[in-house]
């Protein structure tokens, strides 16, 4: 009998989707937490099965098929099964995916958090880039500036404001926290710019300033180039995402500016095709950004010959930025429950002490609300990954 019971959960912890752990949302109903109300006018909003990264199911926004434009996404208001999680971290990561042969010139989105009337609807600063090209992206939301609500109002919503250029498809799925202990440091700026530099090109400066780097462009498209920190290439292949608090100082007169980026390496030169928005209007604000770089040529070892991070720096008019604290989110490994990039005792314990909890931690590895025989199990299935 016992043996048929641990038989029975074994396929259980198999069969689990590789999950990364403090989903917020993940689309699985039919409602889409309140989102779905938001079709109409041309705009489509549904339950799909594309671009699944958590359970079965994904929410498409299509819009419409002849124009692009701007529409806010409502969710329900549930602020009970919102507000516990943004209490935890009012960083986000979410997955959008673009399916093949669609492409726009360009996506991005703004998010709100809001209350009943008299309670102010609010707006955290700074566009986020949407992903262009088809495959999937990870996007940061990044709402430290926001206030949490009243906990004694009932009402809460997280709004997502999607916008393009042109008619686009997007499925999104995983709205998850997002964890700072799956950071990698790589540029800190403590005592000089690591290499970065501007090469031969005009209308653009560099600046070691306060622990910063400061960059002053005229305008138009600038790389900043050779940035180099040790382990570059052993944290750039565990990690998906290059992160970064990015500072404007002086806002770009058209009132746009967004950054990509590529990892130079015996490779190639490997750019990825997401672009991050870094400006929004004339507003000065710092907030974390984030490039998905997991499209691009990585360098083929932990130790090549060189490995150098270029920034491609881009906006409508003269814009002054600073940049510090690049960082590398690592991939997740089913059963890290640490995020160190290895599943071993220190998982296996963290488990083992959470035992029994409902509440939201990572040791919940499969998600799903409780820290039971199945999250033991999937880290014990793993142990020694990626050690
Ligand atoms: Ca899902
Ligand atoms: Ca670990
Ligand atoms: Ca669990």
């Amino acid at each position: 009998m016992r043996h048929t019971y641990w038989m029975g959960v074994l396929i259980g912890a198999f069969f689990a989707a590789n999950a990364p752990a403090q989903i917020v949302y993940s689309f699985e109903t039919e409602d889409l937490h309140g989102y779905a109300n938001s079709a109409g006018d041309g705009w489509q909003v549904f339950r799909a099965q594309t671009g699944v990264t958590h359970g079965d199911y994904s929410m498409a926004v299509l819009w419409p098929s002849t124009s692009g434009g701007f529409r806010w996404l409502g969710s329900n208001g549930a602020r009970d099964e919102l507000l516990p999680y943004l209490q935890i971290s009012k960083k986000l990561l979410l997955d959008v995916t673009v399916p093949e042969e669609r492409s726009v010139p360009w996506a991005n989105m703004v998010v709100s958090l809001n209350g009943p009337a008299g309670y102010d609807w609010n707006q955290a600063l700074g566009l986020i880039g949407l992903p262009r090209q088809s495959g999937t992206r990870t996007v940061l939301i990044d709402l430290e500036s926001l206030p949490l609500p009243n906990p004694n109002v009932e009402w809460f919503q997280l709004n997502l404001g999607v916008n393009a250029g042109d008619s686009h498809e997007l499925y999104f799925d995983s709205l998850r926290l997002y964890r700072s202990a799956c950071e990698m440091r790589a540029f800190t700026f403590d005592n000089d710019l690591q290499g970065f530099n501007i090469g031969d090109q005009a209308g653009v400066t560099l600046t070691w300033v306060d622990g910063k780097m400061r960059v002053e462009s005229e305008g138009g498209f600038k790389w900043l180039f050779d940035g180099s920190a040790t382990n570059l290439a052993a944290m750039v292949r565990r990690g998906d995402l290059v992160v970064m608090d990015v500072t404007i100082v002086s806002a770009p007169p058209d009132g746009w500016g967004n950054m990509i980026m590529s990892i130079n390496s015996p490779a190639g030169w490997g750019q990825s095709n997401y672009s991050a928005e870094v400006a929004q209007g004339a507003n000065t604000f710092t907030r974390t950004i984030a490039l998905d770089y997991r499209d691009a040529t990585l360098p083929p070892d932990d130790n090549p010959e060189y490995c150098t991070l270029n920034l491609g720096v881009n906006s409508g008019g003269a814009m002054t930025i600073e940049i510090d604290n690049i960082r590398i989110y690592r991939r997740a490994i089913e059963g890290d429950v640490n995020c160190d990039g290895c599943v071993d005792d220190a998982d296996l314990l963290s488990v083992l002490f959470e035992f029994g909890s409902t509440a939201i931690t990572p040791a919940d590895v499969n998600g799903d609300r409780v820290v039971d025989d199945a999250d033991l199990l999937m880290v014990l299935f793993n142990f020694g990954q990626g050690c």
